[in-house]
């Protein structure tokens, strides 16, 4: 398999994705819920996921796809050419604040990482990598994260871990709120995972994200060499939910062992 052939087909199939989306604004869009009231799902998440399969399956119809709206297959291993896809990443920002949502998708060979792309869809710009040739900024390649004393570190962070269901030591989570430089909730797992690749956020950590939120991402992150792991500093598993941190290596295990204590 031509990793570039594939790579010229996800580019351009998520290039016209993205107009499509832009174009939506223009008529309609449905808001549904789904597991709860701010679980929240359009017509047009399940369009543009649709529009990935059809796409995938005419340019191969022997690779898997895994996508958050659940039009693709149940899959159960992660053997073989397998695509994971969340069409909209930030549905909550694409519905009220029609911004700083994403498409992410990652290509993986027999659970390997091989291709990563998040793209902005209002700016239209485009983070990707290509496993073992390096991550871009559109044009521009990513270089190497360099380490930072965690003083000095922006972590993204959002408000769930305040709530009375929290499941790490809330304690200790204030301290590390309190340690660095400053925090950052944008509403987009992929969009704060893409800044970590790139150096505008030096952490990023989730208490619950699925394959799809980080699948294209933690391709990226390992071509600029960010470490992503679940909160036990298990590598991801991305057959299942887990819990989530993307960190600048000099950071990552420093927030691990001194400031997250799961329960
Ligand atoms: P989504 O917009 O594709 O659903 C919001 O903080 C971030 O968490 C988004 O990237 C969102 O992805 C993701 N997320 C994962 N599970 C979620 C859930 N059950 N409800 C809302 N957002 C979720
Ligand atoms: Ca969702
Ligand atoms: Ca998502
Ligand atoms: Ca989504």
């Amino acid at each position: 398999m031509d990793l570039h052939v594939v790579d010229q087909f996800a580019k351009a199939t998520i290039i016209e994705a993205g107009k499509r989306i832009r174009d939506a604004f223009s008529y309609d869009i449905q808001v549904e819920t789904k597991a709860d009231a701010n679980d929240l799902v359009t017509n047009i998440d399940r369009e543009t996921e649709l529009f990935f399969i059809d796409k995938i399956k005419a340019f191969n119809p022997e690779h898997k796809i895994l996508g958050e709206e659940g039009m693709g297959e149940q899959i159960e291993s992660l053997e073989g050419p397998v695509w994971i896809i969340d069409p909209i990443d930030g549905t909550m920002n694409f519905i009220k604040q029609h911004r700083h949502f994403m498409i992410t998708i990652g290509f993986f060979v027999d659970g390997v990482g091989k291709l990563g792309y998040i793209f902005d869809v209002m700016n239209e710009d485009m983070f990707c990598a290509i496993e073992g040739e390096g991550a871009w900024y559109n044009d521009s390649p990513l270089r190497k994260l360099q380490p930072l004393p965690l003083e000095e570190a922006i972590i993204g962070i959002n408000a769930s871990w305040v709530s009375p269901n929290r499941r790490v030591n809330h304690e200790k989570m204030i301290e590390l709120v309190r340690t660095v430089r400053g925090t950052r909730s944008y509403g987009s797992a992929a969009m704060e995972i893409a800044f970590v690749a790139s150096g505008k956020l030096d952490a990023y950590i989730s208490m619950r994200l699925s394959p799809w939120d980080i699948g294209g991402g933690t391709i990226i992150a390992q071509e600029v060499g960010a470490i992503a792991t679940n909160l036990k500093g298990q590598p991801c598993n991305l057959l299942t939910q887990d819990t989530f941190i993307i960190a600048n290596p000099s950071i990552h295990q420093q927030i691990l062992e001194h400031y997250i204590e799961e329960k």
